[in-house]
């Protein structure tokens, strides 16, 4: 997205009623899609964000969406789960569209809160998937169809497969770069193994949940002084889908302890014991939720969705970076190679994988 000026992003927070007078923002967060402020008031803080329309070409699905979870968790108090709330405009609308059409919202800054880059101990593995597990356990009575769909395909990992198939026909790719190159036989390699999950979908095999749709790592709050977690933020992909998403998203990024843009993507790996933790903390909230189907996909999952991001960053770096914000040209490629040497790891462990998921599944 183009960068807003300071005087656009304090008149969009001007707009909202933030329970005080706005007396600073500043930058916040590290997204790959929207930009995101912390504002500072006479009373206290809040987040706004301008919503990148490439992403989600229809912003205020995102809200209507928001607000059936919010009035859904309204009516179960008494969940642990702490999520953003929704602050209005002065109008009294849930978001802004401003002069020059971007479009803004404002949330509660849930405060005494922290987030991470990347897991340090396999405590935090287990924190992040018992928030994972509230989420889905507490969304698990909302009907799906109550929600939009804000992302179409948004795990479809046969769509960004052919999608990759389809800008490189159109393109003049130079293989001769060796890494380009290692990337796309990595992936061609694949052609064939990315149908799992949609198949089994489409099968009836696996239902349709809300899901949260990006829980990765960044996107959990920790209590700053217990270190346990709270909260789980970015809700602009909370829509249908499969748990596999959302775990296989969650799994690849907090089981790698190199995080999405290590110095050398080589130092990527799938650590099994912090899957272990992870799936430990899921489970103990989720007791029940998940069918034996669900269960016999899981490890597809993991592997599926670090591939399928993998080829999301390539096909952004074929396409000049238009996607994802990156810090250098060639970024989005050392992203695909950090993930698809992540798969290959998660590949190669794939038994252990499968066994670990049985264990913990008996109890
Ligand atoms: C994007 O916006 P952010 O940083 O929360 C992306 C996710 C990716 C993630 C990888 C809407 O999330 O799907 O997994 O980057 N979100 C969208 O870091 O495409
Ligand atoms: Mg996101």
């Amino acid at each position: 997205m183009d960068t807003v000026s300071a005087n656009t992003v304090r008149r969009a927070a001007e707009a909202f009623d933030l329970g005080g007078r706005v007396l600073d923002v500043e930058p916040l967060g590290r997204g790959l899609i929207n930009d995101t402020f912390l504002v500072t008031t006479d009373h206290g803080r809040a987040v706004l964000q301008c919503i990148n329309r490439r992403a989600f070409p229809r912003p205020e699905l995102i809200m209507q969406n928001l607000r059936a979870l919010l009035d859904h968790a309204a009516r179960h108090a008494q969940r642990a789960l702490k999520l953003p709330d929704i602050h209005r405009t002065h109008a009294g609308s849930d978001f802004l569209v401003d002069a020059d059409g971007a479009f803004w919202r404002a949330l509660t800054y849930i405060e005494n809160t922290r987030s991470i880059e990347r897991i340090a101990h396999p405590q935090q593995a287990q924190a992040i998937g018992r928030v994972l597990g509230q989420f889905h356990a507490l969304t698990h009575d909302l009907d799906p169809a109550r929600l939009h769909t804000t992302r179409q395909r948004f795990h479809d990992t046969p769509w960004y497969f052919e999608r990759l198939v389809t800008v490189l026909a159109g393109s003049a790719v130079n293989r001769d770069h060796a890494d380009l190159r290692s990337c796309l036989e990595f992936a061609e390699a694949r052609a064939n193994r990315v149908v799992v999950l949609e198949q089994a979908r489409r099968r009836g095999e696996l239902q349709t949940h809300v899901i949260h749709g990006d829980p990765k790592v960044e996107n959990v709050l920790f209590d700053a002084a217990s270190g346990a977690a709270v909260s789980l933020i970015d809700l602009d992909t909370v829509q249908p889908g499969l748990l596999h998403y959302d775990l296989g998203d969650c799994l690849r990024s907090a089981c790698n302890p190199a995080g999405e843009t290590p110095s050398d993507p080589a130092q990527a790996r799938f650590d099994l014991d912090l899957c272990r933790a992870l799936l430990g903390g899921y489970f103990a909230e989720t007791r029940g939720l998940l069918t034996d189907a669900d269960l016999h996909y899981l490890p597809d999952a993991i592997r599926l969705i670090a591939f399928e991001l993998g080829l999301r960053f390539l096909t952004d770096h074929l396409q000049g970076d238009t996607y994802f914000k990156v810090a250098w040209r060639g970024h989005n490629l050392h992203r695909a190679r950090t993930q698809f040497e992540l798969t290959a790891s998660i590949e190669a462990q794939d038994g252990a994988i499968r066994a670990l998921v049985a264990e913990l599944a008996r109890g």
